[in-house]
């Protein structure tokens, strides 16, 4: 019986697995992910392994303050995401990303990268 249960469940584990594979995550950013800069950048880009549905995706950059400090209207071009940020600050910001990548999926996450000595 055991046997019959595990049967069943393998191949949704696969196709499971198959499908996460092909959702659109973060491949790399600028700044990079965890990276520390000497100077505040002027916008943050996003790099994704698949292309992103513009209307639905979006990058958020804060500081550790909380405050929001991108400008608004996020600019996809394929498989890439930026945001221009308003100039200054130092210490530690999060960019939160959200993306609905073609194949339907939402995925979403954050990194942050640090500005200063
Ligand atoms: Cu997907």
């Amino acid at each position: 019986m055991r046997n019959v249960i595990l049967l069943a469940i393998l191949p949704q584990l696969l196709l499971g697995i198959g499908d996460a594979a092909a959702h659109a995550f973060l491949d790399h950013a600028s700044p990079r992910v965890g990276a520390t800069v000497s100077a505040a950048p002027r916008e943050v880009t996003a790099t994704f392994t698949q292309k992103l549905e513009p209307a639905f995706s979006a990058l958020r950059v804060t500081n550790a303050a909380g405050q929001r400090v991108d400008t608004g209207g996020t600019r996809v071009n394929g498989n890439v995401m930026s945001v221009t940020l308003r100039p200054g600050g130092t210490g530690t910001f999060r960019v939160d990303w959200k993306v609905l990548s073609v194949d339907t999926h939402t995925t979403e996450g954050s990194f942050t990268f640090r500005v200063g000595q």
